[in-house]
């Protein structure tokens, strides 16, 4: 529409950010042992370490918030967000939780058995951890060209390589598979997403085997998006009638609605399956809260229930992809390697190709975060050697990933595109003088090596 790229909102309220300098910067990096996560929020100038639980809310989310009744049970505020989830899942029941990573536990408790498998795309963490306590083996299995960040050429990043499934089904036996998750967008290789063919091929898959499949929905709205500009069939539906297909899929969804939610916190189990429902109902009891509300507050519920509504706006949406792709497109004019194309919540950065003669074990990545901060207070997450490093549970040797990124993630409706423009220099200057840079040393690792990234320590080499 001509004229009508620039944000569907206006600013109201804001919130005044810091400006430092390098050297009090330098010094809080040492502070905080060259982990990003230890930095104090007020030091950091633009924050793109997630877009979780950071979005801006809307003038009808903070009314809907005066509104929110706290009662116990059978609150009207619960009713008001299963109304709005059952409009955009199309499924029936629905459990809230305090977060994403508990809908995660209840799930993997209900579906993960000790000794099978749960293959995905690629699993999130959170959900790695919980299966892996549970004694089920996680298993990515993301198609090729999701884990090549040279080529921007596959719209569907984050397919499952259906092939793979079907050998697996024959190799170990469909009875040794307890479940299929698919995660939309795919988080861990540039919030990729996937199609609805993939989506219907994978279920058709699982349904001939009875395997249940269950989506990880965080980002299905981006998902959505992504399905009605690339996927032929699609450009004339509404994106609510694409999450609607999209979950008819499966069986169950979990959803940490700190992404879009478009809320600060908060999480959701939905599923179609009466028995499910009832398991769920007892676990969100025993770690969560009352059926009604599982962790959250009403008025958060309330605000919920508004978030799901305006995240499923296409004008929004088009704003939205579009935001991070001008940071994309910023980057590439530099000459900076990024994962193409980009996805819907962030930019990817390849941390090898940036920074070529840093081996892996050098934590390249991690590296750049630190010299983003130094550069100009700009805090991105490391997605690579540390993240998602592991050990070899009997040599103890480690294992190093197939990916190696920064992930700088964009917060929904809260930057402007001059704060990218600071990012996009920043990284420039930095890509510039890329061979001034030497590698780390990760020095502490605390004792759960899948979690080591939130409390890990380096120094630079
Ligand atoms: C992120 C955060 C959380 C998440 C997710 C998917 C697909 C479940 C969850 C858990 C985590 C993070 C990573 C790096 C820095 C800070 C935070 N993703 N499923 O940013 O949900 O957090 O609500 O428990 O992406 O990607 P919850």
């Amino acid at each position: 529409m001509k004229y009508m790229s620039a944000e569907p909102f206006r600013i109201k309220v804001v919130e005044p950010i810091k400006k430092t300098t390098k050297e009090e910067r330098l010094g809080w990096l040492r502070e905080a042992n060259y982990n990003a996560f230890k930095l104090r929020a007020e030091n950091v100038y633009v924050d793109c370490l997630t877009d979780s639980g950071t979005s801006a809310m809307s003038t009808n989310q903070w009314a809907a918030m005066m509104t929110g009744d706290e009662s116990y049970a059978g609150c009207k505020s619960f009713y008001n967000l299963e109304e709005s989830v059952r409009d955009v899942f199309g499924m029936e029941m629905v459990q809230p939780t305090h977060q994403g990573r508990a809908a995660d536990y209840i799930m993997a408790s209900i579906y993960c058995e000790p000794g099978k498998y749960a293959v995905g795309n690629m699993h999130f963490d959170t959900f790695r951890g919980n299966a892996e306590v549970m004694g089920a083996y996680p298993v990515d299995y993301v198609i090729k060209e999701g884990l090549d960040t040279s080529s921007g050429e596959h719209p569907f990043k984050g397919n499952i390589d259906i092939d793979k499934f079907q050998k697996l089904i024959d190799e170990k036996g469909a009875d040794q598979i307890c479940v299929v998750i698919i995660t939309v967008t795919c988080n861990n290789n540039g919030g990729q997403p996937v199609s609805m063919a993939n989506i219907k091929a994978v279920s058709e898959l699982a349904k001939k085997h009875k395997i249940p499949v269950v989506i990880d929905s965080a980002r299905l709205a981006e998902n959505a998006y992504f399905i009605k500009t690339r996927e032929e069939g699609y450009e004339d539906k509404s994106i609510k009638e694409i999450t609607r297909e999209m979950f008819s899929y499966c069986e169950t969804a979990t959803m940490s609605s700190k992404k879009d939610g478009l809320v600060n916190i908060g999480g959701l189990f939905v599923t179609r399956n009466e028995d499910i429902f009832l398991k769920a109902n007892q676990l969100a009891i025993v770690h969560e809260g009352f059926i009604t509300y599982g962790g959250m507050s009403g008025r958060d519920m309330e605000a919920l229930a508004v978030g799901l509504q305006e995240v499923c706006d296409v004008q929004y949406l088009e704003y939205r992809v579009n935001q991070v792709k001008y940071l994309g497109d910023r980057l590439k004019e530099q000459g900076v390697p990024i994962v193409e194309p980009t996805g819907g919540h962030g930019v990817y950065v390849d941390g090898r190709r940036f920074f070529p003669h840093i081996p892996q074990h050098e934590f390249p990545s991690q590296r750049l975060v630190c010299a983003l901060y130094e550069e100009a207070g700009v805090r991105a997450v490391e997605l690579g050697a540390c993240a998602f490093g592991s050990k070899d549970p009997e040599t103890g040797d480690p294992i190093w990933p197939a990916l190696e990124t920064m992930r700088i993630s964009v917060s929904r409706r809260v930057y402007t595109n001059n704060h990218l423009d600071v990012i996009a220099e920043a990284l420039g200057d930095i890509y510039k003088n890329r061979d001034s840079y030497k590698g780390m040393k990760l020095v502490y690792e605390g004792p759960i090596v899948s979690l080591r990234h939130f409390t890990a320590g380096f120094e630079l080499l």
